[in-house]
């Protein structure tokens, strides 16, 4: 085979788009290559092949390229031994693999080449490819850019996930409202996988423990599960920047262990005759929606366990063919649990490591401990997972024993350190007693992991002030501090070309390899023929989402107005209702006082809500309401636009973020554990508004207090705040902007055709306003007039977006890996090229 592999000893000439130097017979290469696949795995030809089959051949002649750096960063992995790290996630939010796959094995031009000389056009390829959304929001994203930069430093790392056939839901918003269609990304096969039929773990569910007494004496228990199902993985190469290193994503899928119960069928009943089946399959049915209310909380802890358990196996599969022995595990490998969705691999490490590899319990838990780590991405308390105990006792009898050994341990070792108290012993249980029995996940994964780590340093802090209050004064050393961050390969370079040109073309190449070098930007955000060319790709951007904006929401919008993005997940906590109100706020203003110098202003919106959060889809319809009027009203005069694009994925951040001049970041203080769009939004030049919230507070100290707009309370002051209560009917009698519009939107001025339909959301702002968007609001429109003005002059607002640019280095995902490295896991990394 005349394909070269992609590990590469000498860098790869940059490759972002645009100019750059192609050898001049790798398009050739390419080409033959594309058509081989054409001919061989799609069996078409020229003249029959669909746009999809050409997108098909592309897909595989680019896999072919990396698959061999893929068995020789394999292979080294045996041969020389490095520490292996397993990042265990029920969410990874890819998104499309093309443009990534190409870009980091520095053949995206060559790949544009080839196309061109067979008649397609790359562009529109990709875009047919769908978004992998095996996610809801930032943890899945964040596990997928993780992946990136794993491969990038050389790690010897697999992600561990579930293969859902349908991913997170298709967003279609009809009259303004969120309709919810199951999404299909399978349809039409997945070319970046490769089967694994033969990697294959039966998984067990149910039954009872039998306890045995060996001839020394001793007991053993053995598990006899009542139901298995089987685990079959599915992998897809993950190739890190320069294409050096590549690793696995393996996610599993569900199989049972029967195809269908032959008796019953030859009975006549086909449908029961594949009924187990069915059950058995649910599992990797689809992505569990967050937010969402005790239905189908079963199948939700079936698929923690089903993914934890063959995960684990697999590991220790590995682990044996290497070194024959399951003692050196700690030493050999870090296992990382993506929040509490894994947690129940503490309990199943133990299992199979006492029942099933016969290593004492006190050994075992030592390598438990020093095998596993644990994120923590969220304090809200809805989010903490715990599981009732009969659930666990009936579908895990084995691991519900162990819990409870464990616990018991636990307790003794809180006694005997001197702490008796009986309250700090029954919040450092893993049992809670409060409501029903149920184990807490979050103190199981603490209590199995040596490091635990928050996503922020404000959120690692509260971390040790809330939730784990208690643990961290009995264990001072285990949390710590990871920062998350972005991989600059897609959010940057491949997302936006125009901008890593001009910045290469700037400051030179180092800022493929080197984030920090973006920092040599800074100097420029004075230059002005620099900020011109700066700007004019911010515009370019601009344009092209404006046509998007025109396509999917039907709105006219100038580029040249201030792009307001806010794109996130809808939830109460992240206040789009509070960026509502101003807009509403804003919108009177303006037809009150036409005459002034207003800043003409987009505001757009993107984001989806869990199926089942109906305040939330009722602040998506408001979104729209509120669109329609202003969007219809003359007197605005293009002055003020609303757009609520439908459907947000990976890809149409892709297409949003470069566009963004404003970034909204706006949750109240306390409640964001980092943000990941905050990173990727002010890496691309927009400034943030924002709270000091989550990573904002970092972000600010990267570009400086000139460059952000921070406002409302903070978190000390949240906390006060509802100390003294949620009703708001005394401030918002300070505020008669904020009256007005509450009024407004109560009274049905954006509902005419159901003038009730916001009675009951105003009552809770006024009333039982947890979030404390009225608390905020002064403050909030006040900070949005400064961002106005400053956007007026606009040689301010460049040089601020520059610095923003500049500033942000720090927020690559290498660099929060690297962190990882060093500290959790004790891995090496190594230097990219
Ligand atoms: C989310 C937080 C975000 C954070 C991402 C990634 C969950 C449970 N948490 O603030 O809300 O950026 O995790 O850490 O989805």
């Amino acid at each position: 085979m005349n394909i070269p592999p992609a590990a590469a000893s000498a860098p790869l000439p940059p490759e972002n788009g645009g100019e750059l130097a192609v050898q001049p017979d790798s398009a050739a290469t390419l080409r033959e290559a594309i058509l081989r696949r054409l001919t061989y795995s799609v069996g078409k030809n020229q003249a029959s092949a669909s746009e999809y089959d050409w997108y098909l051949a592309v897909v595989y002649a680019t896999r072919d390229r990396i698959v061999e750096g893929w068995m020789a960063s394999t292979n080294a992995a045996y041969v020389h031994g490095p520490k292996r790290v397993y990042y265990l996630s029920l969410e990874f939010l890819i998104g499309r693999l093309l443009g990534d796959a190409l870009n980091n094995l520095g053949l995206t031009e060559a790949m544009r080449a080839a196309t061109r000389e067979l008649g397609v056009d790359l562009d529109r390829l990709r875009t047919l490819e769908p978004d992998a959304a095996l996610g809801n929001g930032g943890l899945g994203r964040l596990a997928a850019c993780f992946m990136e930069s794993m491969a990038t430093l050389s790690i010897a790392a697999h992600g561990y996930g579930i293969r859902y056939d349908h991913g997170l839901f298709r967003q279609v918003l009809k009259d303004g409202w969120q309709q919810e269609y199951p999404e299909d990304w399978l349809a039409l096969g997945n070319p970046w996988e490769f089967k694994r039929p033969e990697v294959c773990y039966r998984i067990g569910f149910g039954g009872a423990v039998e306890a045995l007494t060996a001839p020394d004496g001793a007991t053993r228990y053995v598990w006899k599960p009542a139901e298995y199902v089987e685990a079959i993985a599915y992998d897809t190469p993950v190739v890190g920047w320069r294409g050096a290193h590549v690793n696995t994503l393996r996610l599993w899928s569900a199989r049972a262990c029967d195809p269908l119960q032959l008796d019953v069928f030859n009975a006549g009943d086909y449908v029961g005759a594949v009924a187990d089946k069915m059950r058995a399959e649910a599992i990797s049915k689809v992505l569990y929606p967050s937010d969402e209310t005790p239905a189908g909380q079963e199948l939700r802890l079936r698929q923690e366990y089903f993914f934890a358990s063959s995960s684990l196996q697999d590991a220790l599969r590995r682990h044996l063919k290497q070194y024959q022995e399951v003692r050196s595990l700690a030493e050999h490998v870090a296992i990382q649990l993506n929040d509490t969705h894994p947690a129940i691999s503490v309990a199943e490490l133990m299992r199979l490591l006492v029942d099933v590899h016969g290593i004492a319990w006190d050994e075992a838990w030592k390598i438990t401990q020093g095998t596993i780590s644990y994120t923590n991405h969220t304090l809200l308390p809805e989010a903490l997972e715990s599981w009732p105990v009969p659930l666990l006792e009936r579908m895990l009898p084995r691991q519900m024993q162990i819990i409870y050994l464990i616990n018991a341990l636990h307790l003794d070792n809180v006694r005997k350190s001197g702490h008796t108290d009986a309250r700090l012993i029954a919040a450092v249980s893993m049992i809670d007693e409060h409501a029903g029995r149920r184990v807490r996940m979050g103190h199981l994964a603490f209590i199995g992991s040596h490091k635990v780590n928050g996503v922020s340093a404000l959120h690692s802090k509260l971390l040790k002030q809330t939730v784990f209050r208690d643990f961290s004064t009995l264990y001072p050393e285990r949390i710590v501090n990871k920062t998350n961050g972005i991989t600059f390969r897609r959010w940057l370079f491949e997302a936006n070309p125009g901008l890593t040109r001009l910045l290469a073309d700037t400051v030179g190449d180092a800022i493929y390899d080197n984030p920090l070098a973006l920092r040599g930007v800074a100097p420029y955000a004075d230059d002005a023929a620099f900020v011109q060319e700066f700007a004019a790709v911010k515009r370019q951007n601009k344009v092209a989402l404006a046509k998007i904006i025109l396509e999917r929401c039907h709105v006219k919008v100038d580029p040249d107005a201030l792009f307001d993005v806010q794109i996130k997940r809808v939830h109460e906590y992240k206040r789009q209702l509070l960026n509502i109100l101003e807009t509403v706020a804003l919108y009177d203003a303006i037809r009150a006082q036409p005459y002034l110098e207003w800043a003409p202003r987009v505001k757009i919106f993107a984001g989806k809500a869990a199926a089942s959060y109906h305040q939330a889809k009722l602040i998506i319809k408001l979104a729209n309401d509120v669109a329609n009027v202003i969007n219809a009203d003359p007197t605005v005069r293009g002055l003020l636009k609303v757009a609520y694009l439908p459907n947000y994925n990976v890809s149409l951040a892709e297409s949003i973020i470069p566009a963004s001049d404003l970034s909204e970041q706006i949750s109240t203080a306390g409640m964001e554990a980092s943000g990941t769009g905050n990173m990727k939004l002010a890496l691309n030049g927009a400034l943030t508004i924002g709270t000091l919230d989550g990573a904002n507070v970092e972000i600010k100290e990267h570009v400086g207090d000139e460059n952000i707009f921070i406002f409302g309370m903070t978190s000390e002051q949240v906390a006060q705040r509802r100390g003294r209560g949620i009703d708001m009917r005394e401030t918002i009698a300070r505020s008669p902007s904020l009256g007005e519009v509450l009024d407004a939107i109560g009274s049905g001025v954006f509902s005419p055709d159901d003038p009730g339909r916001y009675a009951g959301l105003v009552d809770v702002l006024t009333q039982h306003d947890h979030f404390l968007v009225c608390e905020d609001f002064d403050a909030y429109y006040a900070c949005q007039r400064d961002a106005a003005t400053k956007w007026l002059d606009r040689a301010s607002w460049w040089k601020s977006s520059v610095l923003n640019t500049a500033g942000m280095g720090w927020f690559s995902s290498d660099r929060t890996i690297a962190e990882y490295a060093d500290e959790i896991w004790k891995t090496q990394t190594q230097a990219k090229g």
